[in-house]
């Protein structure tokens, strides 16, 4: 018997995706004594920490801070071994989560949910995996990541290649070995500048296609002491606190220059910007206070790093292909690296500017570049770090209906449109945790996914509380949001960067600046007002039965009464 045939799963809310997202909401709802599953395309759990396992993977966000802080004991027993700990440690880390807190039996693993439709009659939606299989739920949560959906480039000839190709958001299991080949790395973001220095020390030869130089900061990664393990556990619940209200998400980040760049001398400034390379960690960005807001403070610490990488690479013509000099800094993720740019002073590692000759084809035995007389560079492997189709490639890789059988891929064809990340017109009880439109990626992602989670939560126990079955934003509340999305982005200057924030790196992507990038301490203030407010800018169906005698609690003491882990 196929799947197709079998009677759908009957469920009250099902959740796609099995990273820190899904597993901490199916505790929550859980938790509110709700039959839910979530549904997971992987093998296993983890989401990004299970996808990318490629070499040098790991968080740039401090391991303390880069966890869940909803369990006051899992905070405690938790020892995390290095300032920014590896994959396989992060991994480990969800994997003792799903088990610590019984998970598991309520995952439903290898199962890519490929449409998801609202039934209007029903009040339910009902989702289909690849295999057929069905599951209807009243609430429908997606926790698909917002960089999940990883993409390999069209290029001509990829599949005459006879060698092996990986791309680092895919990575095999089993690990792969370099060792005495030639290595082909497209791609220089956080992916591509993590993985390359390890793969430098394997390969016998490693080419690295470069288009755009990005910036990068020392990691200055190292073990963690015991001593200040223990006071992180003893000072927990004000890191968490001061990360909820900072701007973006983290507890520990310090402006290191208050003020403008522009306001202290060049040796001032210098000293500053000396003090956060030795720190290391994308923090670097705090060296001043207006870095992406205004062009001639950026310039000053665009101008450091070029002299810092001038400093590194040995070879002159390699060190000026390298400086980054199309955006400002920031406007792309800041890349965060273990001796990367030292990386090029080693005899077997080649930088190919693709800005002087473009990638032509891939040939079976190497890569191409420039025209009929252009260079061909030999290679077993290919490495692509291209990325991925961010925060909304998931999503719209579902087929979802709302309403009326209306698609989002049409609703969102001029780039995605959402009320505060969570939700959208037209697709009742549908929530997306760290949707388009919320802050997400321009904060340490576990401080705005438990924000998520936990509204997603609250609202659910309010509205069953309250005798809603229905809730759904107002066109004109989506409509205020994305403008004001929109214009908060362009008081900035992140939209002058050709990046996966604006969907630039997707050929025919609407380019549309995708995160709130308002900081995490007044977009969870807004966040919690309106639900305090009756969720404002929200449709509540259920009234009737309300009136009729059933109590209604409100949203302040739903969270009052809210469990925690
Ligand atoms: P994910 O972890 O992406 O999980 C989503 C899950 O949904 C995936 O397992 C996917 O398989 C599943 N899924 C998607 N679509 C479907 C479908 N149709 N059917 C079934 N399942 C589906 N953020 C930080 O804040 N700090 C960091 O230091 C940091 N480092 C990162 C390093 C790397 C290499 C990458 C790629 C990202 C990093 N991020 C970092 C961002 C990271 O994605 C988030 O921090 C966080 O892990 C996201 O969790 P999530 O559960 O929301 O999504
Ligand atoms: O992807 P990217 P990523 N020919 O999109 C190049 C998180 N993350 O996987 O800039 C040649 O940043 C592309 O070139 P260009 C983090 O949020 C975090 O590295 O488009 N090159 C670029 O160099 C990060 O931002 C960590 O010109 C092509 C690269 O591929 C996000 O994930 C680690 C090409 C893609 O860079 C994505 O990072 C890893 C082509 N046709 C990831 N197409 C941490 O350290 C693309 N490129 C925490």
């Amino acid at each position: 018997m196929t799947a197709r045939s079998t009677r759908p799963v009957e469920l009250d809310a099902v959740i796609v995706g099995a990273g820190f997202s899904g597993l901490y909401m199916l505790h929550r709802l859980r938790a509110l004594g709700m039959r839910a599953r979530v549904v997971e395309a992987g093998a296993g759990v983890g989401g990004t920490w299970y996808w990318n396992r490629y070499p040098g993977a790991r968080c740039d966000s401090d391991s303390v801070e880069y966890s869940y802080s909803f369990s006051k004991e899992l905070e405690q027993e938790w020892r995390w071994t290095e300032r920014f700990a590896t994959q396989p440690e992060i991994l480990r880390y969800l994997e003792h989560v799903a088990d610590r807190f019984d998970l598991r039996s309520d995952i439903q693993l290898a199962t890519p949910i490929v449409s998801a439709s609202f039934d209007d009659e029903e009040n339910r939606w009902v989702l289909e995996s690849e295999l057929g299989e069905r599951f209807t739920a009243t609430f429908c949560i997606m926790a698909t990541g917002c960089l999940s959906t990883w993409r390999i480039p069209e290029i001509a000839g990829q599949s005459t290649f006879q060698g092996a190709s990986y791309h680092t958001g895919s990575w095999p299991h089993e690990g792969v070995d370099f060792t005495g080949k030639r290595v082909g790395v497209i791609g220089t973001g956080s992916s591509g500048i993590q993985s390359i220095p390890i793969i430098a020390e394997q390969a016998k030869e490693l080419y690295v296609f470069q288009r755009t130089p990005n910036f990068s900061v020392p990691a200055r990664n190292a073990p963690l002491t015991e001593e200040y393990q223990a006071h992180v556990r003893s000072t927990y619940g004000e890191l968490r606190a001061k990360a909820r209200a900072s701007s973006g998400g983290l507890g520990a980040f310090e402006l290191m220059g208050a003020g403008s760049a522009l306001e202290r001398t060049a040796a001032e400034r210098d000293e500053i910007y000396e003090r956060a390379w030795a720190k290391g960690g994308a923090l670097f960005l705090g060296s001043f206070g207006d870095l992406v807001v205004n062009e001639e403070s950026n310039k000053t610490a665009r101008d450091f790093i070029h002299r810092k990488i001038r400093q590194i690479v040995r070879d002159p013509k390699t060190a000026e292909a390298l400086l980054p000099d199309d955006h400002p800094l920031g406007t792309k993720r800041i890349c965060v690296d273990t001796d990367y740019y030292a990386t090029f002073n080693r005899p077997n590692v080649t930088l190919v500017d693709l800005r002087r000759s473009p990638i032509s084809e891939i040939t079976p035995s190497g890569i191409k570049t420039g025209g009929a007389d252009g260079e061909e560079y030999p290679v077993d492997c290919i490495v692509y770090a291209t990325g991925f189709d961010a925060m909304t490639g998931a999503l719209l890789r579902i087929d979802i209906r709302g309403r009326e059988d209306r698609a989002l891929r049409d609703e969102w064809e001029g780039g995605p449109r959402t009320y505060l990340g969570l939700m959208c017109a037209g697709f009742p009880n549908l929530f997306t945790v760290t949707g388009p439109g919320s802050p997400s990626v321009l904060s340490n992602m576990t401080t705005s996914i438990e924000q998520h989670v936990e509204w997603i939560s609250d609202c659910i126990a309010h509205m069953r509380a309250g005798g809603f079955d229905r809730i759904e934003p107002t066109v004109e509340a989506q409509d205020d949001w994305v403008e004001h999305v929109n214009d908060v982005a362009h008081m900035t200057l992140y939209p002058k960067a050709k990046s996966w924030y604006v969907g630039a790196n997707v050929p025919g992507k609407p380019q549309v600046f995708m995160p709130y990038v308002g900081g995490v301490g007044a977009y969870r203030a807004k966040c919690t007002e309106i639900a305090e407010r009756g969720y404002t800018g929200f449709v509540l169906r259920g009234e009737e039965r309300r009136s009729k005698g059933r109590p209604r609690r409100d949203a302040r003491s739903e969270r009052a009464s809210r469990s925690s882990g």
